[in-house]
């Protein structure tokens, strides 16, 4: 990778990412592009950055051009909750999104990494150690939109030979940039509250297992993937990765140990419980293990030891 373009750079994952793939490739060498562009803020400060929508797929190309990119970073996506409330924007950015990232990648021929997720399964996917290779029949549009993702990614690399990439992430727990209005996302507000109210109320129900990944084995996994031997690969797009699983009541045991006066209670949310109701309870991450080294650096137990004292730092 030498010219990297990132679609929606300031999102929850291109916010450290960008930064971590500065420091590897060259500030100069990331592009970040988003739909706004902040004051003060690192990912527009510290290289290129330029205004995208994805939607507008004649812009995209005359970005990849003008920097003579050879790898794009699509990220820019509405997550499954707002997905659901916006089921057609949704639609419209996830897939007319990807379709112009993919066309952008062909044209210039351009490596392509994107995200699809555990919201890829469905009610009808096996729950618990999920198979990398399994029955797919989400009932979300967030989950309708990557499955599509994940077969059209499929289609670009054996039709016109684009080298496609990809991860299906779990929850994503971070502290640098906020979520950006998914299901899992209980589990990173849950540390702000502790440290700022000592309580949280969940929105999640009492025993609803996901999967969950502290962010900086995310970006990492993203590197690691992209750099990996083509050779290697058996899958290319959705590999399954996970590094913990756990439900509420066991991520409240774990920050009372650092916080023994955190309380929490439930006030469920309908519509976020509905979508956590249809995704794996863990999923089996042996086939990125095996085709490309995947590993995690954090558990449950040292990622919150990680983001109590990373939100300290920050005056949470
Ligand atoms: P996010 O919501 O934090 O960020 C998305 C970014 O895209 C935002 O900065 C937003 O401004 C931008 N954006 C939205 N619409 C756009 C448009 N039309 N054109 C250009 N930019 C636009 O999302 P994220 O958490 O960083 O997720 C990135 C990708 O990873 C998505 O595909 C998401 O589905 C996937 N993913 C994320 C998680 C997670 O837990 N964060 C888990 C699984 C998969
Ligand atoms: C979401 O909850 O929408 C994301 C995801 C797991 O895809 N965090």
């Amino acid at each position: 990778m030498k010219k990297i373009l990132v679609t929606g750079a300031l999102g929850q994952i291109g916010t450290e990412l960008v930064m971590k793939m500065r420091e590897i490739y060259g500030n100069d060498n990331v592009i970040a592009t988003d739909l706004r562009k902040p004051e003060g803020n690192n990912v527009v400060e510290s290289g290129p950055f330029e205004l995208l929508d994805v939607t507008d797929g004649a812009r995209m190309k005359e970005i990849a051009k003008e920097y003579e990119v050879d790898t794009l970073i699509h990220l820019a996506a509405l997550l499954s909750a707002t997905a659901e409330a916006k089921p057609m924007l949704a639609w419209n950015i996830n897939m007319g999104g990807l379709v112009n990232a993919l066309e952008t990648a062909k044209e210039f021929n351009c490596k392509f990494f994107t995200p699809s997720s555990i919201g890829a399964f469905g009610p009808s996917t096996p729950k618990k150690n999920t198979p990398q290779d399994t029955i797919q029949r989400p009932t979300t549009m967030y989950g309708v939109n990557k499955v599509s993702g994940e077969l059209l990614c499929d289609y670009y690399f054996h039709k016109f030979g684009v080298d496609t990439r990809g991860v299906r992430f779990p929850g994503l727990i971070s502290y640098v940039a906020p979520p950006g209005g998914g299901t899992t996302d209980y589990a990173v507000d849950i540390f702000y509250e502790a440290l700022k109210n000592k309580k949280y109320t969940s929105y999640i129900a009492e025993g609803t297992c996901m999967d969950m990944m502290y962010m900086s084995d995310a970006v990492q996994a993203i590197i690691d993937l992209m750099e990996a031997d083509a050779s290697k690969l058996k899958h290319r797009n959705a590999f399954n990765i996970t590094a913990m699983s756990f439900e509420p009541s066991e991520i409240a045991a774990e920050i009372k140990k650092h916080i023994p006066e955190f309380e929490m209670d439930y006030d469920v949310d309908p519509m976020r419980q509905g979508i956590a109701d249809t995704w794996p309870d863990s999923i089996d991450p042996t086939a990125a293990k095996e085709e490309w080294g995947f590993k995690a650096e954090f558990d449950l137990a040292k990622m919150t030891a990680d983001m109590l004292q990373k939100l300290k730092e920050k005056g949470i």
